[in-house]
C-alpha cells in the first residue's frame, strides 16, 4: 500500500554540548522505566500498529501517531536511518460488522478511510512508513507465519466441527505476560473486552489467540493450507513486523490499549516463529486522549476527527501544536478551547520566526533535542521555544540567524512549520 508523501526534514547542525545525552531514552511498558531505544549507529526498526478502517483519523489517532514520530525525528537527527513499519487491519471483525450495519462494501469502507488517514497524516506532517502493508497484502506472510507455528505445534485447531479454527498457544510461550504484568485473571477479563474469546469452547487454553479464522457465510476468505479463511488480528502484526523488521527490532509502538492483549499476543507469537528470541527490544505505549470524560473512541462515538478540524479551517500546524501540548505518557482530554491556546503560540512563534534577528538558536536547539531524548517530552521542547519566542518578540538578541535556525529546529525535530 502507498503511504503518504513525506515533508522534508531539514538537516542540524551538530551539537557542540558535551553533556546533551547523544541517545533517545523513552519509557519502556516492560522494564517501567527509561530505557535507550535504538542501536549506537544504523538503522532502527520501529513498528507502530496502524489503524482499523472504519471511522476517520480522530484525535486519539493522531496523538499516537504524532508521539512516534517525534521518536523518528529524534533518530533522524541522532543519524540513525529508521526502518518504519505501520500495518492497515483492513479486513478484522469490527470493520465488517461497521460495514454490515451501514450497508457498504467492507473493501470500499477501508478504501475510503484509508485514504482520509493518509490526508490527514501528510497534512499534520507525520513523516510515512517505510512500509506501509494492508492485512489483506499480507496474508501470505500470516499464513506461512502459521505454518510454522504448526511445524512447532503452537498452532491447534479448536474442538468445533463446524469451525475448527486455527489458535495459538499464547501462554505456553516463555516470557508471556511480561508486557502487561496482569494477573491471569485481569488477562481473561481484558481479553474478552477487547476482541478476544476466552470463553470460546473447544480452545486448549482460555487465552490462546485466533491465527486464522475458517470461512463464514458473508465474511470474506481466503485460500490456504490451513483452510479458507482469513487471518486473526495479532498474527497480523507480528508476520509484518518480522518480514520487514526481522525477528527482533528496537521498538514496538501504539496506544496504551494495545498493551493487553494485543502486544502481548504479538510477542508471543514473534518469540515462538524465532525460537524464544524477543520480538520488540522495547515497547512504548502513548495515553490515551478522551473526549466528554470517555475515551475517545469509534464504538463510543465521542470523536474529534483531524479532517473535522481541517474542514472548520483550522490549520494542519495548529492541530499539531494542540496535540504536542501533551505528554505521549498522561491521558487527557481533549477540549475545544485546546485549539485556541495552539492557535495563540501558532501565531507567536510565526511572528518570532519571521522577525530579523533573536537570542542565538545554539543553547535553544540543544535544549529541544534534550528534551525530546529524555521521553519525547513535547510540553518542556514547546516551553524552550515558547521562551525564545518571548525574548525575540521583546527584541532581545541580535543574532540575525537565529529565527530562520531555530525555525529549521522546529521543524527537523517537532514537524512544525507554517506554510
Ligand atoms: N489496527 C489496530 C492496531 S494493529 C488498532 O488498534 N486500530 S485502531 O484504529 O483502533 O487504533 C489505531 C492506533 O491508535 C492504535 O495504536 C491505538 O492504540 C491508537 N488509539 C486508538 N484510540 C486512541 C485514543 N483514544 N488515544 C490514543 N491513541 C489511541
Ligand atoms: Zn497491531
Amino acid at each position: 500500500m502507498d503511504a503518504w508523501p513525506p515533508a522534508p526534514v531539514p538537516i542540524l547542525p551538530p551539537s557542540h554540548d558535551p553533556d546533551l545525552d547523544g541517545r533517545a531514552h523513552v519509557f519502556d511498558t516492560v522494564t517501567r522505566g527509561l530505557r535507550i531505544v535504538g542501536p549506537e549507529q544504523g538503522t532502527a526498526g520501529l513498528y507502530v500498529c496502524g489503524i482499523t478502517p472504519y471511522d476517520a483519523t480522530h484525535l486519539g489517532h493522531a496523538f499516537t501517531y504524532l508521539t512516534f514520530d517525534l521518536l523518528h525525528r529524534v533518530w533522524l537527527d541522532l543519524g540513525l536511518a529508521v526502518d518504519y513499519v505501520q500495518n492497515i487491519t483492513d479486513v478484522d471483525d469490527p470493520l465488517l460488522e461497521r460495514a454490515a450495519e451501514t450497508g457498504q462494501d467492507w473493501e470500499e469502507l477501508a478504501a475510503e478511510q484509508i485514504e482520509l488517514f493518509r490526508t490527514d497524516m501528510a497534512a499534520l506532517r507525520v513523516l510515512p512508513p517505510r512500509h506501509y502493508m494492508a492485512a489483506t497484502e499480507t496474508l501470505h506472510l500470516v499464513i506461512d507465519t502459521i505454518t510454522d507455528l504448526r511445524s512447532k505445534d503452537l498452532a491447534y485447531q479448536v474442538a468445533d466441527d463446524e469451525y475448527p479454527d486455527w489458535y495459538f498457544r499464547s501462554a505456553s510461550v516463555e516470557h508471556f505476560g511480561v508486557i502487561s504484568q496482569l494477573t491471569r485473571e485481569q488477562m481473561i477479563a481484558i481479553f474478552a473486552e477487547r476482541g478476544g474469546d476466552p470463553e470460546r469452547l473447544g480452545k486448549d487454553d482460555a487465552l490462546d489467540s485466533l491465527l486464522w479464522r475458517l470461512a463464514r457465510a458473508d465474511e470474506p476468505a481466503w485460500d490456504s493450507p490451513h483452510g479458507r479463511g482469513r487471518p486473526g488480528w495479532h498474527v497480523e502484526c507480528t508476520s509484518i513486523a518480522q518480514r520487514y523488521l526481522g525477528e527482533t527490532f528496537s521498538v514496538q509502538g501504539g496506544g496504551r490499549d494495545l498493551i493487553f492483549p494485543h502486544h502481548e499476543m504479538c510477542a508471543a507469537v514473534g518469540r515462538g516463529v524465532a525460537n524464544g528470541a524477543r520480538f520488540a527490544h522495547s515497547y512504548v505505549h502513548v495515553g490515551m486522549v478522551g473526549l466528554d470524560g470517555e475515551k475517545m473512541s469509534k464504538s463510543r462515538g465521542n470523536l474529534e476527527l483531524v479532517s473535522r478540524l481541517r474542514q472548520q479551517g483550522v490549520d494542519a500546524s495548529v492541530i499539531r501544536l494542540a496535540l504536542l501540548a501533551h505528554h505521549y505518557r498522561n491521558d487527557w482530554e481533549w477540549f475545544a478551547t485546546d485549539i485556541d491556546s495552539a492557535q495563540r503560540r501558532a501565531d507567536a512563534w510565526r511572528s518570532a520566526f519571521a522577525s530579523s534577528h533573536g537570542t542565538p538558536a545554539a543553547p535553544i536547539i540543544d535544549n529541544l533535542r534534550r528534551a525530546l531524548r529524555h521521553d519525547l517530552d513535547a510540553p518542556r521542547a514547546l516551553a524552550e521555544v515558547d521562551e525564545w519566542t518571548s525574548a525575540a518578540l521583546a527584541g532581545d538578541g541580535t543574532d540575525p540567524d537565529a529565527p530562520r535556525q531555530v525555525a529549521a529546529a522546529v521543524d527537523a525535530l517537532l514537524g512544525v512549520r507554517f506554510g
